[in-house]
């Protein structure tokens, strides 16, 4: 374990003031309104505020940076097709507040180390190139040329370019992701790991092998047409916001709604509108119709007890519940999978979960009399251990009820960063494909790396071991969104050479290489004007719509360079030998389409479709019953529900997002909707826990895990009490991310289990 330095690694043990109410029991109305206006205001001022939100979600407008919820595909909302969130990431990104080179000669990296992360985002856009020189405390302004040289000197001086790694954020535009692994790649290596392996990986994984894709099949419609929503291990309210628009007309379409999830979220339960007058006037609309309060992990166990009840109920009237033509045509391994589910000890199942009998009997009579249902989930199941386990148990309700491939049913995997599907797609992977790798060497004159690259998971330990040793990251803040933070700090820290390109500052900046480059970037809401043309660069969004994003404010800087510049600038200066025309791409990003088009299958036309008002669908074959698996059919799956055998002062912990937060960026100190102000270092209890611990509610506690052998201490957190499980807690991430084990992953995807801590807590002191 890594010793900690100077340099402040994990968030600091500051107290901001915990204030708390109860929780809420309703998502947005006038208090989202006051919220959004409050973040606009204090960041970027009214009028600039107002031009940029009148394009946000608009056709041709700003693609919004929160998260990747589709936007309408007909008519949009002339108000506002926006939500909190959504305004609060354009604050952050639109702000005022620059950082010109004084500011890094008045503030050195370790006094900035000392500062919260909300304190550290809130100082401004980074408006200059900047470089620390080995040794030194202070970034200093370096010329674009002279960074690039500096990369090109590094990177050439490695033993193998598997030494180095490029790691993406996914608010990456495709024109930037697809260039950048084309860079990489020609450089000669596929460690191109990306926040997918920390996010919805283990649903690729699980979808891949079972429907032969790994995205989601619904689209936006689908949710109007359906019978049945499943939201399991989702925070929509705060983190897909505008989802519950959609929720909201499923239900007045006639749709169920049963959420999944250890703690009762404000947004799931219900839903007042602010664009309608009801909602303003702060009338709610009920969302979910059954909630299922399980335990933390308990999900697998859950799906396996509905399908037993489901087959009994088959037994009883058999052909009332399964679609038997559906499962004969278009499936394979029914029988394996029956025959394990009728094994299963129901009472045992009941356990894992925490979930009542009678509970279990009303969803399971829901889903035995309906034929189309959409399956949604996010972090709470990809997060695990099992997850690409238990992901694959939704593809098998959803396969035996017919649910796939048929308008109004299907899987969806609520993505999280804007374009975090897109970057995928353009071959930000570190397992690419064969046809992709053969698409680049027939089109461009190189040959492509075939070794399989580094994960992020991955890449930490090789940083770690010394077996890799420059780091450049496309945006993202990856000291702090990965795991075992003083790990990971080590690892960057043995690097000669860290390099972010990044709009706003954050740790990642300051706990850097031996020496560490800052590239600012044009931002989404930054007009990117290359000569005298305004270029617009393309997004892929959850439910596989492609469609253009067109900045539309003068950039606070003129030193700012797109990202699809610098990658080709830095490309220019690396390769020595390139035969890719990266002039060309530079001149117009029609170019950059045109070989996404020559080497990515679905991108027919795409100079010409991306400028339809309302983008183009890519092929998806589970939406069309076509399933691109070896076998040609979807596959049914059998697996083991986990049991966590917790020891009497053990407890589970997940590390969620607050409603003030994107990510590592924290907007504000309040999570609004479960009660908790002014303050992010706490964790939530089940008032039991607390009692029979002898704790007390505002109690200091210090939080460890002994995971392989390692103490890992997270100090002073505050105790409150919470409607959560018994042995299962919350705390917010990025600050307890120093007790997420690196070797604890996910099987087959390698995510860390950021929902799965096992944890000890001790009085602090
Ligand atoms: N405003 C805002 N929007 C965002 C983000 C943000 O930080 N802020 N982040 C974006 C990104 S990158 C992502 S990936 C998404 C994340 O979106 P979410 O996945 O909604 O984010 P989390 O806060 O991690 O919430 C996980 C939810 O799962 C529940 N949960 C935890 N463990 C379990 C479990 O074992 N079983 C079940 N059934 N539920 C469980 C938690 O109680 C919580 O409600 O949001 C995106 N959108
Ligand atoms: N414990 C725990 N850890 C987690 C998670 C969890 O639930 N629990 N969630 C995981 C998930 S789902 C994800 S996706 C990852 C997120 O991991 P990352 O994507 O690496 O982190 P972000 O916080 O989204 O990155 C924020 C930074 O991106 C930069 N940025 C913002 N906009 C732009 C832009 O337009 N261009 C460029 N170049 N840079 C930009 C800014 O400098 C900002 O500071 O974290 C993961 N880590
Ligand atoms: S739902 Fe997501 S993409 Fe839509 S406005 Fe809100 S944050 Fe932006
Ligand atoms: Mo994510």
């Amino acid at each position: 374990m890594a010793e900690k330095k100077d340099i402040q690694a994990g968030t600091p043990e500051k107290f901001t003031g915990l204030k708390t109410s109860k929780p809420k029991d309703v998502a947005a109305g006038m208090p989202a309104v006051t919220s959004s206006l409050k973040h606009i205001m204090s960041e970027t001022g009214l009028r600039k505020g107002l031009k940029i939100l009148a394009n946000l979600n608009q056709k041709g407008g700003i693609d919004c940076p929160g998260c990747a919820w589709p936007d309408p595909d007909d008519e949009r909302s002339k108000i506002a097709e926006y939500c909190e969130n959504g305004v609060k990431a354009i604050a952050e990104e639109a702000t005022n507040k620059r950082l010109d080179p004084e500011f890094f000669t008045q503030n050195s990296v370790s006094s900035l180390s000392e500062l919260s992360d909300y304190e550290i985002g809130k100082k401004g856009r980074i408006a200059q190139p900047m470089y620390l020189e080995e040794g030194s405390d202070f970034y200093r302004e370096i010329s674009w040329p002279d960074a690039f040289q500096l990369i090109s000197t590094e990177l050439n001086s490695l033993e193998s370019p598997d030494e180095a790694v490029f790691y993406t954020s996914g608010r990456t535009s495709n024109e930037a992701a697809f260039l950048y692994q084309l860079f990489v790649r020609e450089f000669g290596t596929n460690n191109l790991p990306d926040c997918s392996n920390m996010c919805h990986e283990s649903s690729g994984v699980a979808l891949s092998e079972t429907l032969g894709i790994g995205k989601g099949s619904v689209k936006l419609e689908d949710f109007y047409q359906t019978e049945v929503i499943l939201i399991m291990g989702q925070n929509p309210g705060t983190n897909h916001p505008r989802m519950l628009s959609a929720l909201k007309k499923a239900k007045k379409n006639g749709a169920v709604i049963i959420s999944v999830n250890p703690i009762m979220e404000a947004g799931l339960l219900n839903f007042s509108n602010p664009q309608e007058v009801k909602g303003a006037l702060g009338i709610k609309t009920k969302l979910t119709d059954i909630y299922l309060q399980l335990k933390l992990d308990g999900d697998m166990a859950l799906l396996q007890a509905l399908v037993k009840l489901m087959l009994e109920e088959e037994d009883r009237k058999p052909g009332s519940v399964l679609d038997n033509e559906f499962i004969n045509e278009k499936t394979q391994g029914v029988e394996d999978y029956l025959n394990h589910i009728r094994k299963l000890d129901l009472n045992e199942l009941i356990d894992i979960c925490g979930i009542p009998l009678e509970q279990l009997k009303e969803v399971a009579e829901i889903l035995c009399t309906r034929k189309k249902i959409i399956a949604c989930w996010a972090m709470g199941l990809t997060q695990h251990k099992n997850a690409v386990n238990t992901i694959k148990e939704i593809v098998n309700l959803l396969l035996l009820k017919g649910s796939i491939g048929k308008p109004g049913a299907g899987t969806c995997p609520v993505r999280g960063h804007s374009n975090v599907q897109g970057d995928r797609t353009m071959g930000i992977y570190e397992k690419p494909p064969e046809t992709l790798l053969d698409a680049l060497e027939n089109r461009f004159q190189f040959s492509p790396p075939r070794k399989k690259g580094y994960n992020t998971v991955e890449s930490i330990e090789a940083m770690y071991e010394g077996r890799a040793r420059v780091f450049i990251a496309m945006g993202g803040n990856f000291l702090s969104a990965s795991p075992d933070t003083y790990y990971t700090a080590q690892a960057l820290q043995n690097c000669n050479l860290t390099v972010h390109v990044s709009t706003k500052l954050n740790r990642s900046h300051l706990v850097h290489g031996k020496q560490a480059l800052i590239l600012p970037c044009l931002a989404r809401t930054d007009k990117d004007m290359v000569g005298e043309e305004l270029q617009f660069v393309t997004v892929e969004n959850s439910m596989g719509v492609v469609h253009q994003s067109r900045g539309s404010l003068d950039p606070i800087s003129e030193k700012l360079i797109s990202e699809p510049l610098i990658v080709c600038r830095m490309a220019k200066a690396v390769l020595k030998d390139t035969k890719t025309d990266w002039d060309k791409y530079m001149q117009h990003y029609d170019r950059i389409r045109d070989d996404i088009e020559a080497c990515i299958p679905g991108f027919e036309d795409y100079n010409k479709r991306a400028r339809q008002p309302a983008g183009f669908y890519l092929p998806n074959g589970a939406r069309d019953n076509d399933y691109r698996t070896a076998s040609g059919k979807a596959g049914f799956s059998v697996s083991h529900a986990n049991k966590h055998p917790l020891k009497d002062n053990e407890f589970m912990m997940m590390t969620i997002r607050s409603h003030d937060q994107f990510n590592t960026t924290i907007y504000g100190l309040d999570d609004r909707y479960r009660g908790i102000y002014n303050e992010r270092r706490v964790i939530l209890i089940n008032p039991e826990d607390i009692r029979q611990h002898g704790f007390e509610e505002g109690e200091l506690v210090d939080l460890i895990n002994d995971f392989g052998g390692t103490e890992r201490i997270a100090r002073k957190f505050i105790i409150v009490a919470y409607n959560i499980p018994q042995q299962c807690t919350a705390t917010y991430f990025p600050e307890a991310n120093i007790l997420v084990p690196i070797k604890s992953i996910a099987d087959k995807s390698h995510t860390p289990t950021s929902k799965s801590v096992v944890i000890r807590i001790k009085k602090h002191g």
